[in-house]
């Protein structure tokens, strides 16, 4: 339900157009977004709300730095656009995502309307 929806991101690494947000939703495991914070988030705006019982990321398949999707929470709000909008359910991964692996984070019906990706230590 991601696909093609409207993506944003902390930072843009300004590699010729190589990693804006909506890269990491339009099913293609060869391109990729890309921040440049120290610690970078990424959401997607599912543009409505849904009840969610899964969360699949899939990595990256290129052949360059897979081991950056690793030490990083997954997070869901509410359709709430404001700075306080509150933090629906929340879930860290510390261990490396392999090379085009899928990691799947269970959720268990929870209405949201935005999926964020947000590292907790400083890589990309
Ligand atoms: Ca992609």
């Amino acid at each position: 339900m991601a696909l093609n929806k409207e993506a944003k991101e902390s930072s843009t690494y300004d590699c010729g157009g190589c990693g804006p947000p909506g890269n990491a939703v339009d099913g293609l495991l060869n391109t990729f977004s890309h921040t440049t914070d120290e610690i970078g988030w990424w959401e997607v705006d599912l543009d409505s709300i849904y009840l969610i019982n899964k969360i699949e990321i899939v990595n990256r398949a290129d052949e360059c730095c897979n081991e950056r999707l690793a030490a990083f929470d997954v997070k869901l709000y509410p359709e709430d656009e404001t700075e306080d909008r509150q933090e629906l359910w929340s879930k860290h991964r510390s261990a490396e995502v392999g090379a085009g692996e899928t990691v799947t984070f269970s959720v268990n019906g929870v209405a949201a309307r935005y999926v964020r990706v947000e590292k907790t230590d400083k890589d990309y």
